[in-house]
């Protein structure tokens, strides 16, 4: 059995209970544990995460216990339960979010999970598959189609993503003490938190979604031959819970669009098997 789950944004400041929160996807991570062969980690899984060079790096200790940085303490029964799942021989992949691109090798380590920085081609369950967050995935053709103010708007989230996945930028930012580091980047987390919350982008239909899009040019590319055909595109960020079945006329196969919702407000994921895909609550 093989689980996705994307977008709990773990540590969120908009969050009452904090902890309470981190401690329902270590329950369902546990629950997992009966019957995982593999759990993917879609992205965002904590609302802001950033490996600092002055802090602890060895996070378990000689005897077994767990000692993790302070920035990173709240995490510890998560970091735990996620170093019990690699060990039983669970394999966990965590694919970097646009809230969590900065761990450099201490989750890891302390864990046993893969960690991803690109989207995915995958054979899983014996299904062919595409995996990726989802930010700063568009069609080719995407950009020149929009109106004018989106593109500005797409240009300059794409010009922080840059920023963001920048080596120079990144390793000044690691030097910070952690206190300030993190009251900064919880905070920019929390106000793209609430601003999807008091604006929320409902699923836009399959012409419009980038998403979609995307896997659509990806399957008329395949008929070409240019790229590979894939049976599932799975993806988070969006926040929204999609299977999209699409078929091409041209085509005898068929994909499905996956968009994974969230572990935020929905605790929406999905579950595979060599027959199917489901999406649970
Ligand atoms: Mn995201």
């Amino acid at each position: 059995m093989t689980y996705f789950l994307s977008d709990a944004h773990l540590g969120s400041r908009v969050i009452n209970d904090p902890q309470a929160h981190i401690e329902r996807l270590v329950g369902l991570l546990k629950q997992m544990a009966n019957d995982a062969d593999k759990i993917y980690l879609l992205g965002d899984i904590f609302d802001f995460w950033y490996e600092y060079l002055f802090e602890r790096h060895q996070w378990r200790r000689k005897d077994g216990t767990w000692l993790l940085p302070r920035s990173k303490r709240q995490f510890t029964s998560l970091i735990s339960a996620l170093h019990d799942l690699t060990q039983t021989g669970v394999e966990v992949h965590f694919f970097i979010g646009n809230h969590d691109i900065w761990t450099f090798g201490d989750l890891e380590r302390n864990t046993g999970i893969t960690v991803h920085r690109h989207p995915e081609s995958l054979i899983i369950e014996g299904k062919k598959v595409f995996l990726a967050h989802g930010d700063g995935i568009v069609p080719s053709d995407y950009f020149q189609s929009l109106p004018k103010v989106w593109q500005k708007k797409i240009r300059r989230f794409m010009r922080l993503r840059a920023f963001f996945h920048n080596p120079v930028p990144q390793f000044l930012f690691r030097l910070l003490p952690p206190m300030i580091g993190d009251a900064f980047g919880y905070e920019w987390a929390r106000r793209s938190r609430l601003k999807e919350i008091q604006k929320p982008c409902p699923y836009k239909g399959e012409n419009k979604e980038e998403l979609v899009l995307y896997a659509k040019e990806q399957e008329a590319m395949a008929v070409k031959g240019r790229t590979c055909h894939h049976d599932y595109y799975i993806f988070g960020h969006r926040h929204i819970l999609l299977n999209l079945p699409m078929s091409n006329a041209e085509q005898q196969a068929t994909s499905s669009v996956i968009i994974l919702g969230d572990f935020f407000q929905q605790f929406t994921y999905a579950q595979m098997t060599n027959t199917k895909l489901t999406l649970l609550t």
